[in-house]
């Protein structure tokens, strides 16, 4: 762990500019990465724009590949220590994780409340509109006088939006017009001539023997880590190969993305990046047990796909669901996969309709209070 980012020597370290905002984000591990992922990436956008900030977390581990060098303004600091910090200007509580008693207690005592805002998982259901900015104040307990504010990610300029830092889309941009290709050969993952690429980052329970009968030939998959590194090759079918690839830091991770023709994400973050690279996406979305997931998918196709030719809503609709396990594979589905050119020229609009509305960290500052720059 690179000691920038995890500096768990006994000096928390404190606010020491008055000029600039402080916040301290505080992270739970759920499991997996996203909720790091999603974590380190506002963190880093707010110590960009010029915010002091810490992120607590209570497994910093991934940031060693995540983030393999420190970032100015931002410190990654161990959860229990916050006991003993000052609490900044804003305090971020994402999704739900509970922040410790003392620092809520230290929140109330200080003269100058701190925003108080609950970040929320994204989604494209209508519940999101109708409970972004919905306030709870705090009766008792050791926030007693506080007020929780909730901030709901989404698609629409009725949410908080999407993290997109600034200058992301002309990156994309410029890494494709100076040789996508080149930066896959410089890592030994180049494609023969004539053939694709994909990256797939997928859940365990991924349907890998389907999809590779719907895809067909003439496909360098890319396997980023997790179960299919070790399931997917012995089902390679003729005319398709893999690579095993480590684990990219989240600035690599977006150059991947930006270099293939087709990208298999999933949870929450990757899939938030993959709608960024404005190449054809197909999203693996989190399991739960209630079978909530489901709606979840349907909310974002319906978002995502409204205004794209019907054919192609109705072949992206039918691959989704099959990937996802929501229904059998059909030849629509599989078509879907050989005929990705609409697909491309409308992940290229659905990106430029998104990034047409404000990012969410610009919104989060507004949010807070603070004017967006700050
Ligand atoms: O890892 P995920 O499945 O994470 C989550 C969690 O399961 C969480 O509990 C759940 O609520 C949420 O999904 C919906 O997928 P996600 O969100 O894409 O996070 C992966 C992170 O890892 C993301 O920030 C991108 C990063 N990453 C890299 O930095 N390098 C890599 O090589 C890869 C594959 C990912």
């Amino acid at each position: 762990m690179p000691d920038a980012l995890a500096d768990s020597s006994s000096d928390v370290p404190t606010p020491d500019s008055p000029d600039r905002p402080t916040w301290d984000i505080f992270c739970r591990v759920i499991d997996n990465y996203g909720d790091l992922g999603v974590c380190l990436r506002l963190a880093r956008d707010l110590a960009q724009r010029g915010a002091q900030v810490r992120l607590w977390s209570d497994d910093l581990s991934p940031l060693s590949w995540m983030q393999p060098t420190p970032v100015e303004g931002l410190a990654c600091l161990p959860w229990t220590d916050s006991a003993r910090a000052a609490p900044g200007d804003v305090v971020v509580e994402t999704f739900g994780c509970d922040l410790p008693e003392r620092f809520v207690a230290a929140m109330a005592a200080r003269a100058v409340k701190p925003a108080w805002i609950n970040l929320e998982y994204l989604s494209a259901e209508s519940y999101v509109e109708r409970s972004h900015g919905l306030k709870s104040p705090q009766f008792s307990g050791p926030g007693a006088g506080l007020e929780k504010r909730f901030f709901y990610p989404g698609f629409s300029d009725r949410t908080g939006g999407l993290l997109r830092e600034p200058g992301l889309i002309e990156a994309a941009d410029a890494h494709v017009a100076h040789g996508a290709a080149a930066w896959l050969a410089a890592r030994g993952w180049a494609p023969a001539p004539g053939e694709r690429v994909l990256s797939l980052f997928a859940y365990p329970h991924a349907p890998l023997a389907a999809f590779l009968d719907a895809l067909g030939p003439g496909w360098l998959l890319l396997l980023c880590p997790g179960a299919p590194q070790q399931e997917l090759p012995p089902l390679l079918r003729d005319g398709q190969r893999a690579i095993a690839l480590p684990h990219l830091s989240q600035t690599d991770y977006d150059r991947l993305l930006w270099s293939c023709d087709l990208n298999l994400v999933r949870g929450e973050d990757s899939f938030v990046r993959a709608q960024w690279a404005g190449r054809p996406m197909l999203w693996q979305i989190y399991f739960q047990d209630d079978g909530a997931h489901g709606p979840k998918l349907e909310a974002f196709l319906a978002r995502a796909m409204t205004g794209s030719p019907a054919p192609l809503r109705a072949r992206w609709g039918a691959l989704s669901r099959a990937w996802n396990g929501l229904a059998p594979w059909t030849p629509e589905a599989a078509e879907a996969l050989r005929e990705l050119a609409d697909a491309a020229a409308h992940a290229r609009a659905w990106r430029a309709e998104l990034a047409a509305m404000p990012d969410l960290t610009a919104r989060l500052q507004a949010f807070a209070g603070l004017s967006s720059g700050a």
